[in-house]
C-alpha cells in the first residue's frame, strides 16, 4: 500500500503537468469537485420494498436475492454509512415515504416518523431528498395511483402527495440543505387506452392539489418525473416525459429526468440544455438503462461521461442536482452503491479536467475539424492519475482496496443478518 501511496503521487505531479500543458489547473479541478454533492438513492438497500411491510399490491421488480438485505432502518443507515464512505462526494440521502419508522398509515406520516432518519444525516451532515411512495400498497388500484377511476383512491394518494411536501420542507429546516420533493407514479396501461386524454385530466388535477400549497424554496423544491414505460404499463404511462415536462413549464415545477426513462439512443446530457432554460430545478436520477430495464447499476460509460460534460460546460451548478437510481439484488447491495457513486464521480472530475476552452474555441472559429481531432485527443488524458490523487488525499480506499473494504463488510455485517 505504501509503494502504490507513493506511485500514485509520482503518477499525479506528471498528470498535473500534462494537463496544466493543456491548460488545466488539476488543483482546481479537484476544489471545484469537493463542492459536488450527490444523492444517494437509499432504496439500493433493500430493494424497494420499505419498512411498512406490506406487499399489497407489489411487483417486485427487483430481481436476485443476494444475501444481506437492509430490513430496517438502523441497517440501512449503517449499508449507507459504508457505502459513501468509499465516495468522494459530499451526499444527500434520498428516502422513499414508506422508510418510515412510526408504522402511519402512508398518507398520515409526518416529518415525526423520520426521526430517525433526520438525526442521522444532520449528525453526519448529509442532505435529505424525498419522495412519495406512491406504489406498493393497498391503496393501489391495480398500477394507478392518482389517476384512478376512484375518487377515493385519488384522494388517499392527493393527501399523502400534500403529506410528503410537508415532510420534505421539514427535512429541508433539519438538514440546513434543500430538500427535493419528487413525484414519480406507476399510472399506465398494459394495452391501449381508449382515451388517453382522460387519465392525462386527472394526474393534472391530482397535481394540481398536491402542489397547491406554497413552499420556501430554500427548504423544499418540487420535481416531477416522467417515464417511457414500466413493465405492465408498455403502452401508455399517464406522467410521460412530455406530460410533465408541459406542465413544469406552465406551473414553474423542477423536474426530474432518469436517464433510465427515455429511448435508449436518446441523450439526456443533450436535454438539459434544452430544459434549463425554462425549469429552475432539474433533478438527475442517474441510472443505466439495459434493454426493457431502466435501472441498472451506474458504471463507467460515454453516457455518463457526456453528462457530466454537460452539467460542466453548462454551468448549471445551482440548477441541476445529481442523484442516483437503480438498484439491484444480485450482488452486494453495498458496493452497488459504491460502484454506481465511484463512476459518477470518476465521471465528474473528468469532466472537470478537460480542455473545453480549447475545443470550444475551435467550435467559435468554425474549426471543426480541430474541434473533432481534439475531442478524440483528449480522452486519453491521464485522468485516473489524479482521480486516484484525490482519493488519496480524502482518505479513500484506492481501486481494489475499495472492493476490500466491502468483502469485510459483508463478512463481519451483511452475512450475519
Ligand atoms: C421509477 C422511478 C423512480 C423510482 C424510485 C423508487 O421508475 O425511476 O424514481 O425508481 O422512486
Ligand atoms: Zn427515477
Amino acid at each position: 500500500m505504501r509503494d502504490y501511496e507513493d506511485i500514485v503521487q509520482k503518477n499525479y505531479e506528471l498528470a498535473r503537468k500534462i494537463f496544466a500543458d493543456w491548460g488545466i489547473d488539476t488543483e482546481k479541478a479537484m476544489e471545484r469537485f469537493s463542492e459536488l454533492k450527490m444523492s444517494v438513492h437509499c432504496w439500493q438497500g433493500d430493494d424497494v420494498k420499505g419498512f411498512e411491510g406490506d406487499d399489497a399490491a407489489s411487483q417486485n421488480l427487483v430481481t436476485g436475492n443476494y444475501p444481506g438485505r437492509a430490513r430496517c432502518g438502523d441497517e440501512l443507515r449503517q449499508d449507507l454509512d459504508m457505502a459513501m464512505s468509499l465516495s468522494p462526494f459530499k451526499h444527500k440521502v434520498n428516502i422513499h415515504s414508506f422508510y418510515q419508522e412510526g408504522k402511519k398509515k402512508r398518507k398520515e406520516v409526518t416529518a415525526a416518523d423520520f426521526t430517525k432518519w433526520i438525526d442521522w444525516a444532520v449528525g453526519k451532515g448529509y442532505g435529505l431528498d424525498f419522495n412519495c411512495s406512491f406504489f406498493t400498497h393497498k391503496m393501489m388500484d391495480g398500477n394507478l395511483s392518482l389517476t384512478s377511476l376512484k375518487k377515493e383512491v385519488r384522494d388517499y394518494w392527493i393527501e399523502a402527495g400534500q403529506g410528503a411536501r410537508e415532510i420534505a420542507c421539514e427535512m429541508g429546516k433539519a438538514t440546513g440543505q434543500v430538500c427535493i420533493n419528487d413525484i414519480w407514479v406507476p399510472d399506465g396501461m398494459k394495452d391501449i387506452p381508449a382515451d388517453r386524454l382522460h387519465f392525462r385530466s386527472l394526474l393534472i388535477d391530482a397535481l394540481d392539489r398536491i402542489l397547491e400549497k406554497k413552499y420556501d424554496k430554500k427548504y423544499m423544491v418540487d420535481v416531477l418525473e416522467g417515464k417511457l414505460f414500466s413493465i405492465g404499463a408498455e403502452c401508455y404511462t399517464v406522467g410521460s416525459n412530455d406530460f410533465y415536462l408541459a406542465y413544469a413549464v406552465k406551473k414553474g415545477v423542477g423536474i426530474c429526468m432518469d436517464t433510465g426513462h427515455y429511448h435508449l439512443t436518446e441523450s439526456v446530457a443533450d436535454k438539459l440544455s434544452a430544459v434549463a432554460p425554462f425549469v429552475d430545478d432539474i433533478l438527475l436520477h442517474i441510472s443505466r438503462g439495459v434493454r426493457w430495464d431502466s435501472d441498472h447499476v451506474v458504471i463507467q460509460s460515454d453516457e455518463l461521461l457526456a453528462l457530466f460534460e454537460e452539467i460542466t460546460r453548462g454551468d448549471y451548478a445551482n440548477k441541476v442536482h445529481l442523484g442516483l437510481d437503480y438498484f439491484d439484488a444480485s450482488i452486494n447491495r453495498v458496493a452497488a452503491w459504491a460502484i454506481g457513486l465511484r463512476a459518477a464521480a470518476k465521471a465528474a472530475l473528468t469532466a472537470l479536467l478537460q480542455p473545453f476552452h480549447i475545443i470550444k474555441e475551435a467550435e467559435m472559429s468554425y474549426d471543426y475539424t480541430s474541434r473533432l481531432m481534439l475531442t478524440d485527443e483528449m480522452k486519453n488524458l491521464p485522468y485516473n492519475a489524479v482521480w486516484e490523487y484525490m482519493l488519496l488525499k480524502k482518505n479513500i480506499p484506492l481501486g481494489r482496496y475499495a472492493l476490500e473494504r466491502i468483502k469485510r463488510y459483508e463478512k463481519d455485517v451483511l452475512a450475519n443478518r
